[in-house]
């Protein structure tokens, strides 16, 4: 009897404008065009009642002070978790837009406590590769304008790009820095060599556990 392979589970990261969304689109269009069973996800996750109340804050109609929102963004990724598990389990691969590392970068990038921020993020399933789309902000801001939502500011992007570059440092042994200001063709074959690579090697194994 031949056991389902399991699926991949692939987070993109970054700051804002970093180019996260368009990457993660064209790698499920190229997964998809290999005929591997592949979804794309992405945190937070805007419809569930939760993720609704994440949206009003992100669009400046909501105040909630840092810890709740904190764990808002938090639960969002935990009432997935079962859906996660359950598609991987079943052969699907992820392509997952922001994860818990967006949640630590965010939150101590406002000056909260790291441990704090980490703690609620602990046991969720933890992704196989980590794509970390690392640009300088001045690069972003060459893109255009940041948007209108609340934390798209140079200053607070500066911040945040800064706790990216230490979550790196703590979970690099499964973490790709990939240079985002190279051409998006160029990252998109460099994402697609390396995403095979672990489709490979985690097939037959279960999934991770973040272990914060
Ligand atoms: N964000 C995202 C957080 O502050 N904490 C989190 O846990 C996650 C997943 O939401 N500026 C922030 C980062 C973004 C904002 O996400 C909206 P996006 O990917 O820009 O739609
Ligand atoms: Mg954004």
């Amino acid at each position: 009897m031949s056991q389902i392979k399991r699926g991949a589970f692939i987070v993109l990261e970054g700051c804002d404008r970093c180019g996260k969304s368009t990457q993660s689109r064209k790698l499920v269009e190229y997964l998809e065009s290999c005929s591997i069973p592949v979804k794309y996800m992405a945190f937070p996750e805007r419809t569930s009642d939760i993720g609704q109340v994440i949206n009003a804050y992100i669009k400046n109609k909501q105040e909630l002070n840092d810890e709740t929102i904190h764990l808002l963004f938090t639960a969002n990724r935990w009432e997935h978790k079962n859906h996660i598990l359950n598609l991987l389990n079943s052969g699907t691969t992820l392509v997952v837009d922001r994860y818990a590392y967006s949640g630590l970068a965010y939150s101590v990038a406002k000056g909260m406590s790291k441990q704090w921020c980490m703690s609620p993020e602990s046991g969720l399933p933890r992704p196989d590769v980590v794509f970390y789309l690392k640009t300088n902000v001045a690069t972003l801001q060459n893109r255009g304008q940041f948007g209108e939502e609340r934390y798209e500011t140079e200053d607070f992007q500066t911040k945040v790009a800064r706790c990216f570059e230490d979550i790196y440092e703590m979970e690099k042994s499964y973490w790709q820095l990939i240079d985002a200001s190279q051409s998006q063709d160029t990252i998109h074959d460099s994402l697609r060599q390396k995403v095979l690579e672990v489709l490979k090697e985690v097939e037959n194994t279960e999934v991770n556990v973040l272990d914060w």
